[in-house]
């Protein structure tokens, strides 16, 4: 193919789906747009969870099992840490703190997120552009009836248990796109945007909550096609489905569509949810079924390989859908 491809993605899910298309792909032809809603300053250190998960991914260095942090990962750091009495909620490996720590001296030394992010990657020895989706602080908060929860508080400390009642993205409407999304966007030979089957709510919506970026996917000319993090009503990885009950919507492909209308041309679900094709193309989208839970490294290049495909073979006119709502 030629042309550019932008990916939106959070962690663990949409980290491989980026790590299949990073295979596919020449990496000049690639942008890699993370979440970083989750990003948060744990014991002086700022932590980015799906910047690191892509950047680990991407490099071959992720735990599979986790699906964060690093492989062969020692823990005496959070040994010591528990001895003192110290905060010990949140797991940080001993190898995996040399990204926070290089990451936090940079940002203090006036380095941008994006830059951080640039050079830390590279110095992994990854080649695709994984840029941030702002260089300004964006943080996602969970309503509960426990009162406001800040995402890793929800998500790690209370295991995602308190009912949500809704999301926001604080300092959202502050932000701006990061320089390597704003130039992705712009690029006359953009070919394709991919939203990786990430959680529509908790790290894609930060994303498309940056100012400009949702007006920009309605200007953009290129197909854009999202993968269901949901199979057969439940979610693949982490809250999505929980969450989607709690804030009353039934966890299905169709909410997926729903909550992503006017920003899709196309979906991409598991055969599992096939019946549910003719419904999607009443809703004006285009719907591809295959297999779509990565379990090896092959079955993530593969199914970039049928996104990517599905994504070319819309025709213009299936565009006319999304840029008119
Ligand atoms: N997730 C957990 O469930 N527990 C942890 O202790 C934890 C630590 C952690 C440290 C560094 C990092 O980059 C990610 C980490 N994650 C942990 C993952 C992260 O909280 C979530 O997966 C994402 O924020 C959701 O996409």
């Amino acid at each position: 193919m030629s042309g550019h491809v932008i990916a939106f993605c959070g962690g663990v899910g949409g980290a491989k789906l980026a790590a299949g298309l990073a295979r596919v792909l020449p990496s000049e032809d690639l942008t890699i747009v993370v979440n970083t809603g989750d990003d948060f300053v744990h014991l002086g250190l700022h932590i980015s969870p799906d910047i690191d998960t892509v950047v680990y991914t991407l490099a071959g260095l992720s735990d599979r099992e986790r699906g964060w942090g690093l492989a062969r990962e020692t823990w005496n750091f959070m040994a010591s840490l528990r001895q003192l009495g110290a905060e010990a909620w949140f797991q940080l490996g001993d190898q995996d703190l040399a990204m926070h720590v290089e990451r936090t001296r940079r940002l203090a030394a006036g380095e941008t997120l994006s830059e951080v992010t640039a050079a830390l990657s590279a110095a992994l020895g990854l080649q695709a552009a994984i840029t941030p989706m702002s260089d300004d602080p964006v943080r996602t908060i969970v309503r509960t009836a426990a009162g406001d929860l800040a995402f890793q508080q929800y998500f790690v400390a209370e295991q995602c248990r308190p009912i949500a009642e809704g999301v926001r993205f604080a300092g959202a409407a502050e932000a701006s796109p990061s320089p390597g999304l704003r130039a992705a966007l712009g690029r006359s030979d953009l070919a394709a945007v991919i939203i990786c089957p990430s959680n529509p709510y908790l790290s894609i919506d930060p994303i498309l909550a940056v100012p400009g970026v949702r007006a920009a996917l309605k200007a953009v000319d290129a197909p854009i096609v999202a993968v269901s993090p949901i199979v057969g009503g439940r979610a693949l990885k982490g809250p999505a489905a929980k969450l989607m009950t709690e804030l009353g919507v039934t966890p299905g492909v169709a909410a997926v569509a729903e909550h992503y209308a006017g920003v899709l041309d196309g979906l991409v679900i598991d055969r599992a949810d096939a019946d549910a094709a003719p419904v999607l193309r009443g809703m004006g989208l285009q719907a591809l079924a295959t297999d779509a839970v990565m379990v090896s490294d092959d079955d993530r290049a593969r199914l970039a390989g049928e996104v990517l495909a599905f994504a070319l073979s819309l025709e213009g006119g299936s565009r006319l859908h999304r840029r008119a709502s």
